[in-house]
């Protein structure tokens, strides 16, 4: 049987390093993080991932303003209002929850936060850094992913990597990062137009599915002893007696154990490492405006 890699446990350790730094900026500096977390509209999944969001900073001890906009706000608005914080020096990370409502383009709206203050790591800028090895603000689920490679002890260096998706936020992020000098994974990118997916897939000693398929991966795809990281959270529906959503991810959990050397599960795998990389990110942006002295 798979061993299971905690997100919910490597989170804490995570949080628990983060506390300690923000004590002694505190201390030294009496300065803490700040980060502004906007949410437009009412997208369930939004509304809670930008809830844990903001618990996560408010325990941190972080200066947390949470930041909510009706779904009709105009991009104009929003794009002012986005100026503002570029501009307030109490806020070193900016975060604008995704997706917007379709009247909002949203590549304008990733171009107008401020590139030292982008700890989501999506403006273009920053996504040019880590092209080039020079990473500032690695997007969140990418760092969570390999930070939750790291702290397992899966081999990075020389590994096969297959990647399943290729979205701005996952997976061509988290291609080039595992495929930068340093790393030195040899990836593969592969996506619906693929052939073979399943064949790619087999030969993955680490395998990293962000398809947005529930149960896409069947155990016959997974490599024996591979580890399998599922970025997967889609909602299947409703707990009949908690009313609460059902999560699945990308890879047909229970059989897939008995073929994997390591699995993340889903809930409780990529996305808490998601919600802790974030408050890494915005620290880490603290750090360097007090560094800098903006
Ligand atoms: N701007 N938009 C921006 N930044 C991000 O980093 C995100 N993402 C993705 C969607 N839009 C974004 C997130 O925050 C996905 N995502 C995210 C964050 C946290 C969790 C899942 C996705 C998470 O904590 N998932 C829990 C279950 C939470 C629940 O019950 O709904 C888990 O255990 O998987």
């Amino acid at each position: 049987m798979a061993e299971i890699i905690s997100g919910t446990e490597l989170r804490s350790a995570i949080l628990d390093e983060l506390r300690t730094e923000v004590a002694a900026m505190r201390a030294e500096h009496g300065i803490v993080p700040g980060l502004v977390t906007i949410l437009v509209g009412e997208n369930p999944a939004s509304v809670s991932y930008v809830s844990l969001k903001v618990r996560t900073a408010l325990e941190l001890g972080f200066h947390e303003v949470q930041d909510n906009q009706p779904a009709d706000i105009s991009e104009a608005d929003l794009l002012a209002l986005i100026a503002r914080y570029n501009a307030d020096p109490a806020i070193h990370g900016i975060l604008v929850q995704l997706p917007l409502p379709p009247h909002i383009d949203e590549t304008k709206v990733i171009n107008a936060i401020d590139p030292d203050k982008d700890v989501d790591g999506f403006h273009p800028v920053n996504l040019g850094r880590l092209l080039i090895g020079d990473e500032r603000f690695p997007p969140c689920t990418p760092a969570g992913i390999r930070e939750m490679l790291i702290r397992s002890g899966t081999p990075i260096a020389g590994a096969e990597v297959v990647v399943v998706g290729r979205s701005n936020i996952v997976g061509k992020p988290i291609a080039v990062m595992l495929g930068q000098k340093g790393t030195d994974a040899t990836v593969t990118l592969v996506h619906t137009r693929t052939k073979d997916l399943a064949g790619h897939c087999r030969r993955a000693d680490i395998l990293i599915v962000a398809a947005g398929v529930p149960g896409l991966v069947r155990p016959e795809w997974i490599k024996p002893g591979a580890t399998v990281i599922d970025v997967g959270v889609n909602r299947i529906g409703f707990n009949e007696k908690t009313g609460k959503p059902m999560l699945s991810g990308d890879v047909a959990f229970a059989e897939a154990c008995k073929v994997a050397g390591k699995i993340t599960p889903v809930p409780g795998g990529v996305g808490p490492m998601t919600i802790a990389m974030l408050m890494k990110n915005t620290v880490l942006s603290a750090k360097w405006h007090l560094a800098t002295n903006r």
